[in-house]
């Protein structure tokens, strides 16, 4: 008979044809095993052991360097499930089409079989997966992201209750390539990449395409959100949790060393990507924090901008596409070090200026979440954190304030669903594009956003005592094209007034779009910013926002049926309070 695992391994091992197969137990010693497998495979290098000792720099192939969002399909029944912002495949096509690269994939190769929890293990929030994949890498990835091996054979027992995820590299082949999420079946198939949110199945995979699908039918939450704790004075620990879109700046708040200390604000990290949540017995959301490492952005990391990360990874850690320097350290823009003479760059190559970055700007660190100083002592709390702000944003050069808050939790939801952000290079494609980006889940929403949003309206019905909203923008550059506000370690002079309007206090303002800090409310002590940046960041300009309602409205129009009305209604709201500000300055 077998268990359900043992029937999905021999059936998969039928189809992709491997030559062994390894049930991984996440031992250091297996560790061992991957780490040298990795090395043999002539793409990863021991990194000088003295000063990075275990750290590992893997090389990717270069055609496969980001998440490929063109490539990624949500495989629903029906069509209109997946809605107009996913690209869809159906199920039946789906398995003919990608069966067959998956037909004899593995041949020669070992076929590793990942069992792990995401989140803590004895949480109930938490949820099993179990990843079949033919890469050692992806193996040693999984097992700093979650609690991989024994820990999740030992909650797993006979259940089947488990997502499904199969993944081979293939043969790298971009033409050949395909992200696919099976949302009815809460399955997951990944074929020729061996990069990040493509191939470690746990992250995008399933903590948000399939989670969100899975939180919407069981009255949850799975969202694309780093989950942090500000300490106030007295100690009291808040907990917030902030949606941006993928490279703009989760991991860095997350991790930040508060330029308020010395007064006694202090930030706890819980996580740095994903969030669960479900309601508590005391009326507040709680989260998790599904993941068990961060696999954050090198370029632009350093002792300044995150002291937290530069710390954490000097041991037990895994590079990706970061350059090395003749003593074998890795090395990346942004560290704050000049360029060692000797160094060798992301492809393998002697660098040069002429080269262009030496790290790709998508490299990345795979590092254990516990070897951050700053993280939080309720980090693996199976109770999870209570949540009372989120907090929406992204990277908008022109338009959105530094902050605001929204009205009230529909408004918040409005606030979140017409988010945009300039694209970055975590996503294969054109860079510094503004697009819509609901909530931060456009990538990572497993179904119908249209239903999503209706989801979020619900989830303020059920939840007792839901988070107040927020939204922030560190990214608002001036007429010469330079960000207006410092960023990083003093974005907790914004946390301290979102605690400050949690706990009803902190003086606003009313704009049309929402409550921004009163002239002095925000603590600028010590700080370079200029009194008129300080006007332009907490400015909100009706011209500016004229062409972002009309793009807001054209977005919303795609959902047609499926658009919940409170949003038209917000979004009619949203435009008549403009109305007044420019007749009462006429
Ligand atoms: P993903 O892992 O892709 O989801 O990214 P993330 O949202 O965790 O972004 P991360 O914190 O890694 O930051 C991405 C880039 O934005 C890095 O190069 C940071 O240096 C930069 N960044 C982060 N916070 C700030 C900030 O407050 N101001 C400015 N100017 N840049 C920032
Ligand atoms: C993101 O792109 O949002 C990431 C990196 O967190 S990846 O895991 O590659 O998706
Ligand atoms: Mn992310």
């Amino acid at each position: 008979m077998g268990t359900p695992l043992e029937k999905w391994v021999e059936e998969t091992a039928r189809l992709t044809k491997p030559e062994r197969v390894l049930f991984c137990d996440g031992s250091e010693e297996e560790n061992r095993r991957m780490l040298a497998e990795m090395v043999r495979g002539g793409d990863s290098f021991e990194l000088n052991e003295k000063t990075y000792p275990n750290c590992y720099l893997h090389r990717s192939n270069p055609n496969d360097v980001a998440r490929t969002e063109q490539v990624t399909f949500i495989c629903s029944a029906k069509k209109e499930d997946a809605g107009p912002t996913n690209n869809w495949m159906a199920p039946e096509e789906a398995k003919t089409k990608v069966g067959a690269i998956f037909d004899g994939a593995m041949r020669g190769r070992t076929m590793y079989v990942v069992p792990y929890v995401m989140g803590p293990v004895k949480s109930p929030i938490s949820g099993m997966g179990v990843e079949i994949t033919d890469s050692a890498y992806v193996v040693a990835n999984m097992r700093i992201m979650s609690r991989m091996g024994k820990v999740a054979m030992d909650r797993l027992g006979s259940s089947g209750e488990f997502v499904p995820g199969l993944h081979s590299l293939a043969d790298l082949n971009p033409e050949r390539r395909f992200v696919l999420q099976f949302p009815e079946e809460k399955l997951i198939w990944s074929v020729g990449s061996g990069y990040g949110g493509n191939a470690l199945l746990g992250k995008k995979c399933y903590a948000l395409r399939i989670a969100s699908v899975l939180a919407r039918e069981q009255g949850w939450m799975a969202e694309h959100m780093l989950i942090l704790g500000l300490e106030s004075p007295g100690g009291k620990v808040t907990y917030m949790a902030a949606a941006f879109p993928s490279a703009c700046g989760k991991t860095n708040l997350a991790m930040m060393v508060s330029a308020l200390e010395s007064q006694g604000y202090r930030v706890w990290t819980v996580g740095d990507d994903i969030a669960w949540m479900k309601t508590g017995a005391d009326g507040q959301l709680h989260a998790i924090n599904p993941e068990a490492g961060f696999f954050g952005v090198a370029p632009g990391t350093g002792k300044h901008t995150n002291p937290n990360v530069m710390v954490a990874l000097r041991k037990n850690t895994l590079f990706t596409n970061v350059a090395m320097t003749p003593e074998r350290e890795p090395w990346w823009e942004g560290m704050e070090s000049d360029p060692p003479a000797g160094l060798i760059g992301w492809k393998g190559e002697a660098w040069d200026k002429s080269k262009g970055p030496a790290a790709h700007p998508n490299s990345r660190y795979t590092v254990p979440a516990n070897q951050a100083p700053s993280i939080s002592p309720k980090w693996d709390a199976p109770e999870g954190v209570p949540i009372s702000a989120f907090i929406f944003g992204g990277r908008r050069a022109r338009l959105a304030p530094l902050v605001y808050e929204s009205f009230d939790w529909q408004h918040g939801v409005y606030v979140g669903a017409t988010m945009a952000s300039e694209t970055t290079a975590a996503i294969t494609g054109k860079v510094g594009v503004t697009r819509r980006d609901p909530m931060a889940m456009l990538p990572f929403c497993g179904y119908n956003m249209g239903d999503y949003f209706r989801h979020w309206l619900e989830m303020g019905k059920r939840v007792p005592r839901p988070p107040k909203v927020f939204h922030v923008n560190w990214f608002r550059r001036n007429a010469d094209g330079k960000f207006l506000w410092p960023g990083f370690g003093e974005n907790v002079r914004v946390l301290k007034w979102i605690l400050e309007r949690v706990e009803g206090r902190g003086e606003a303002e009313e704009t049309p779009i929402g409550y921004v800090p009163a002239r002095g409310a925000l603590t600028l002590d010590g700080i370079k910013v200029s009194a008129e940046a300080m006007e332009e960041l907490l400015r909100v300009n009706p011209a500016d926002w004229e062409p972002e309602l009309t793009a807001t409205k054209e977005f919303f129009s795609k959902f047609g049926e499926r658009l919940p009305r409170e949003l038209l209604e917000e979004h009619t709201r949203l435009s008549r309070r403009f109305d007044r500000v420019s007749s009462a300055r006429t």
